[in-house]
């Protein structure tokens, strides 16, 4: 523990004879505590927001003190004086009612004073003294509590001291008698139950008692009195700490199960990592507690995610996962289905069962999540906010989420805050989030005091006003408690809390690690220190709840439950990565054509019916107010629609009405989306005289339309990123867009990018379908804002750059089918509004990094007619020169492959040059997976022209290191299969044979019933409405019908772990491609514009020339 530890008793020790209400007056801290009082109160009397500090006395103080100050100005401290000079101090009106929790001096009941006469000063400032002392221990008991279970930190620790003077001005030293003196209770207590006074001894005692014993609450800061209330009543009322001897038994059994678990896993696999939870065991039984008491608040599905420690653990004992699948991981098998598959402690999970305590159904999933720590927060959230969208759940009653923190990474990983910071944003919350930090005091290797600057490593959560429980993790039945009072409120309030489970680390860091090399004095009192378990059982054995026998029993029961399926694991000759899968779509590849992409062109009259309701005031114009800048977009709109033909914004929103239309939820989310950062999007119109007043025409397309979400985000990449990420994982028929305010923002959230979307299908078997927008292209706006960093998504595609695969008319799925991710530069709004339709279309779901335009946002030529997206077309992965020089291929003397804005700066410089048939301009739209085939094709159209590959961004940057040795793969005509190949295909054959098997044997697991899975089925015939429950109750769950890449790969593609051909750098053919463009350089642009100008120039002039 690394807190400022306050010793509290010091206000009952002897210290300086002052009494407290004198010392509030004059000593030297009172400025600034006045300061305080004197604002609170004024919070208090011009009934602005309810607030803690302007209750009971000190509100009945100020005005005591304002009658002094009218009498005698002198007679109070100069800051009072001035304070009350400024005239801030607003008098509450003789006849106001009493506000709650201001108690006037009139209703003290004074022990000792004569009914009906006036209290004499000593006695009023006794009461204050002791409503001080109260609201101190509320304040800060939590600082000396004694939550670590090794004791290790004491008050003597450094970064007590500025509490601690606090405190030391508090001092008020009751005499014996005084000890025995009835004192009137605030109505900011309940320590008394039914009594409405006390003893100050037994006051003194119930306070150290609730705020100073195994828990500690952080709670004085939140900024309603409310719930400040609700907290100090869950934790003061007499008598909460009593558990009924069934309570207590339970919480044994469940203690015995976690430890039974590390245990039984450390005598079966010695040598084997598992990140073990001893030290904090009681994770589990609180676990529990949390998802008991909130099913039976009405809960029905619980989202989780949670780092390597307790992972297993949770998923045997909370989960109920089987303990056989479980044991399996350690065995180091092949895996009988799809997937690469990630180390056991990082795989998620989903069940559905019974809970047997409240007899109700509850759906658990764990989800995946990747060694960054923290990186799964945001997706657990966007995952379990899709959920509440999906059933209907708007306050969050049905489906919530729970995180799990190691102390170390909920305090350092900034993640956590951006998370933190969705959690009470409209379209982002998830109605409260319990936290859960599995607090072992040290980091690996690094103690607290090196690891972090604030006093809990749960400070971070303060910023949004939760309520932080500390508890030492060796009390099972305080941690109950916690668990059950942050349940509930979750329940009351909907929002954040956190349990900080202070407890230790057993072991090292793994299992393997030797602790006592770095934590040497830690570890020596570590050894000598009982486990929870037993610590427990004593207790309970001790006041006779349970007999040392039972107490053995139910062990032995649970370490037979294990051999069991110890011995079930070792008949296991695969591992199946479908068991472990947090959120299966079945229903959704069923019976589909994994090769079949559904048309993406649309009726002309539907882009008409869009187009008009896209470029329409609202229906009730004469009252709303709209911007006339705007009036003149929206009639900008309507002359394109007369015209037929779209710019950006228009194919966007042709692609997202068409969508909404055929029952598809879209959701579009990032920084300033909704007017979209370059102030071409507007998809909100704002009332220019009413705020909050808003309209967008997209959600007003059609009446039985999906839903549209736009949404300005927080400005954060790695969580916005990461909630969008889980939102689009939860249901295929939808579709889930980020965009970065400028493409190169996006590395902020590198870490989803490489642990999520490029990785998640072949880690964990888990589709996406979402797209990130990214700004791109050098338009001399500086070194930042230029690029999206094409190049390092493209490194990370994997497709083969040495590999020309089969051709066939199905060439470009089958490309899709097999590639992680696709990534695409779009020229023309027709193109944009396909790749986006086509995301939906797929018969599987892969996510698209697309480069976005800028300056094309406007540019007159990028502008496509209806034609191009109406029914019949499609999205084009290569646009051809369609000019002279394509008309008359073999007069061309050299075409120019390219992606992006660039094209028109290359169309623009031939024209003046008077080329046009001399030079093809070729646009390659899509370019991963890379189209070798119609590369090839566009290659031999132009037969004696010299080939180059331009473009705008730095040679080292862009696509040219992804599409040179691809190009020349293209032109060598044929495919390059080398010997190691054949074999490959060979070895693909066997895996081939394992799929089969696997089908007849997931075929009788089908009865596992996957929970989500049967939420989502596939759209009907004519586009299906996923909000309807009869289809979201779809067919059975069959892994095998997934990702049966048997189907499409044979020797489609180069098959994973097979070594590459040798990797031909010079077409057979003799052709080859020239790279034109910059040179290489350290920075995604230069800062200087005249530079950028004259390097595009170089470049046009390059590329365009015989
Ligand atoms: C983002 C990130 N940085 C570094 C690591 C390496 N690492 C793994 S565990 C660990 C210590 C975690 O400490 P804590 O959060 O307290 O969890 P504990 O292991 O103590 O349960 C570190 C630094 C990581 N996994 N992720
Ligand atoms: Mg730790």
């Amino acid at each position: 523990m690394h807190r400022a530890h306050t010793a509290f008793s010091l206000a009952l020790s002897p210290m300086a004879h002052k009494n407290f209400a004198t010392w509030l007056l004059k000593s030297s801290s009172s400025q600034q505590m006045a300061k305080v009082t004197a604002a609170a109160a004024v919070r208090t009397y011009n009934s602005a927001a309810a607030e803690p500090f302007a209750n009971g006395s000190t509100a009945s103080y100020v005005e005591e003190m304002y009658n002094a100050w009218l009498r005698d100005p002198t007679s109070v401290h100069t800051s009072w004086d001035a304070y009350f000079r400024s005239n801030s101090y607003v008098s509450p009106p003789n006849l106001a009612p009493v506000q709650a929790n201001t108690l006037p001096l009139t209703a003290f009941n004074f022990g000792g004073a004569v009914a009906g006469a006036a209290p004499d000063s000593k006695t009023i400032d006794d009461h204050l003294a002791v409503q001080a002392i109260i609201r101190s221990y509320q304040i800060r008991g939590h600082n000396i509590a004694h939550l670590d279970p090794l004791e290790i930190n004491t008050p003597e620790l450094p970064g007590n001291s500025s509490t601690k003077s606090i405190y030391a001005n508090f001092s008020f030293e009751p005499s014996e008698q005084d000890m025995d003196r009835q004192f009137k209770l605030p109505s900011t207590t309940f320590i008394g139950g039914d009594e409405a006074s006390l003893p100050l001894k037994e006051i003194l005692n119930r306070l150290e008692n609730v705020y100073c014993n195994k828990i500690g609450v952080e709670f004085m800061f939140i900024n309603s009195l409310e719930q400040c209330n609700w907290i100090r009543k869950r934790f003061e009322t007499p008598g909460v700490l009593n558990f009924s001897p069934e309570e207590k038994r339970l919480i044994l059994a469940r203690l015995t199960r976690a430890t039974g678990f590390e245990a039984f896993l450390a005598k079966k696999y010695s040598s084997e990592k598992r990140f073990g939870l001893e030290g904090c065991e009681i994770m589990i039984p609180a676990l529990k507690e949390i998802i008991d008491v909130s099913t039976e608040l009405g809960v029905e599905s619980v989202i989780m995610g949670m780092p390597h420690r307790g992972r297993l653990n949770t998923l045997a004992n909370v989960c109920r996962k089987p303990l056989n699948q479980i044991f399996t991981q350690f065995a180091g098998l092949e895996a009988a289905d799809d997937g690469s598959g990630d180390v056991k402690y990082h795989l998620g999970t989903y069940i559905e069962r019974l809970n047997r305590v409240t007899n109700k159904n509850i759906r658990l999933a764990v989800v995946a999540n990747p060694s960054h720590l923290e990186a799964v927060d945001p997706v657990v959230q966007g995952k379990t906010r899709a959920e509440q969208f999906y059933r209907g759940d708007q306050e969050g009653k049905k489906v919530m989420s729970i995180l799990i923190h190691g102390d170390a990474a909920f305090c350092g990983q900034g993640v956590v805050y951006e998370t933190m910071h969705l959690s009470d944003l409209p379209d982002y919350t998830t109605h409260g989030t319990i936290h859960v930090v599995a607090n072992n005091q040290i980091g690996f290797t690094t103690d607290p005091r090196f690891s972090r600057s604030s006093p809990y490593c749960t400070d971070v959560a303060r910023v949004v006003n939760a309520p932080i429980f500390h508890v030492n993790a060796d009390d099972p039945e305080a941690v109950m408690h916690v668990c059950k009072v942050a349940a509930e409120w979750r329940a009351t309030f909907h929002k954040d809390c956190v349990i900080d489970l202070v407890g230790y680390r057993r072991n090292g860091h793994n299992e393997i690690d030797e602790p006592m090399f770095t934590q040497p004095l830690m570890y020596q009192k570590i050894r000598k220190h009982k486990n929870c378990l037993d610590l427990y059982a004593d207790k309970l054995i001790a006041e006779g709840t349970v007999t040392g026998e039972e107490v053995k029993s139910v062990a032995a029961k649970y370490e037979n439950i294990c051999e069991e399926a110890f011995a079930l694991a070792k008949t296991e000759t695969h591992v199946k990565y479908k068991d472990w899968l947090d959120s299966p779509w079945s229903g959704f590849f069923e019976g589909k054509d994994p090769l079949k992409v559904a048309p993406t062109g649309v009726k002309e009259e539907t882009l008409i019916h869009i187009g008009n309701r896209f470029s329409s005031p609202p229906p009730n114009a004469a009252e709303f107010v709209i911007h006339k800048g705007l009036l003149r977009v929206l009639a900008a709109r309507k002359a394109m629609v007369d015209e037929k033909v779209a710019d950006w914004a228009l194919g966007e929103a042709m692609a997202f009405g068409s969508l909404l239309k055929e029952g598809i939820h879209v959701r579009l989310s990032g920084q300033d989306v909704e007017r979209g950062t370059f102030s071409h999007r507007h998809h909100v119109l704002h009332h220019q005289l009413v705020d909050k007043a808003t309209y967008n025409s997209l959600q007003h397309m059609y009446p039985d339309q999906a839903p549209y979400s736009v949404s300005n985000s927080s400005l954060s990449e790695y969580a916005v990123l990461g909630f969008e990420h889980g939102y689009s994982m939860t249901n295929p028929n939808a579709l889930v867009l980020w965009e970065a305010q400028f493409g190169d923002f996006s590395n902020t959230a590198q870490s989803i990018i490489d642990q999520f979307i490029s990785s998640g299908q072949s880690k964990w078997v888990r589709q996406s379908g979402l797209v990130m927008l990214l700004p791109h292209g050098m338009e001399g706006m500086g070194p930042e804002h230029s690029s999206c960093r094409v190049e390092r998504f493209l490194q990370m595609s994997s497709d083969d750059p040495d590999y020309f695969p089969p051709e066939s008319d199905e060439f470009g799925v089958r490309q899709l089918h097999d590639i992680n991710w696709i990534v695409a530069n779009c020229t023309t709004p027709a193109n944009y509004y396909h790749i986006l339709r086509r995301q939906i279309a797929l018969p599987f779901r892969k996510p698209l990094i697309l480069c976005t335009p800028k300056s094309l946002l406007r540019h007159p030529e990028a502008k496509s007619p209806f034609s191009e997206m109406s029914e019949g077309s499609e999205f084009q992965r290569i646009i051809p020169d369609n000019g002279p020089a394509g008309q008359n291929a073999s007069n061309v003397k050299k075409v120019v492959f390219c992606s992006g804005r660039v094209y028109y700066d290359l169309t623009k410089t031939r024209k003046e040059k008077q080329l046009e048939s001399d030079i093809a301009i070729v646009r390659v739209e899509q370019i991963s997976p890379f189209p070798f085939d119609l590369v090839k094709e566009q290659a031999n159209l132009y037969k004696n022209a010299e080939l180059v590959w331009a473009q705008e961004e730095h040679k080292n940057q862009g696509s040219w290191t992804y599409v040179q040795p691809r190009f020349l793969t293209a032109l060598n005509h044929s495919r390059d299969v080398s010997q190691s190949d054949e074999q490959s295909s060979s070895t693909n054959t066997t895996t081939t044979t394992d799929h089969t098997n696997l089908e007849s044997d997931t075929d009788s697991d089908s009865k596992s019933k996957p929970w989500l899975s049967r939420m989502f089925a596939a759209p009907n015939s004519n586009g299906g409405d996923p909000k309807d429950p009869a289809q979201t109750l779809g067919g059975d769950f069959n892994a095998a019908k997934h990702f049966d890449l048997k189907n499409v790969r044979h020797d489609f593609n180069r098959p994973a772990g097979i070594a590459a051909a040798p990797g031909a750098r010079i077409a057979k053919t003799g052709r080859k491609i020239s790279y034109v463009g910059r040179a290489c350089g350290a920075s995604t642009a230069t800062g200087s514009k005249a530079q950028h100008i004259r390097e595009l120039n170089a470049l046009l002039n390059d590329a365009i020339s015989t």
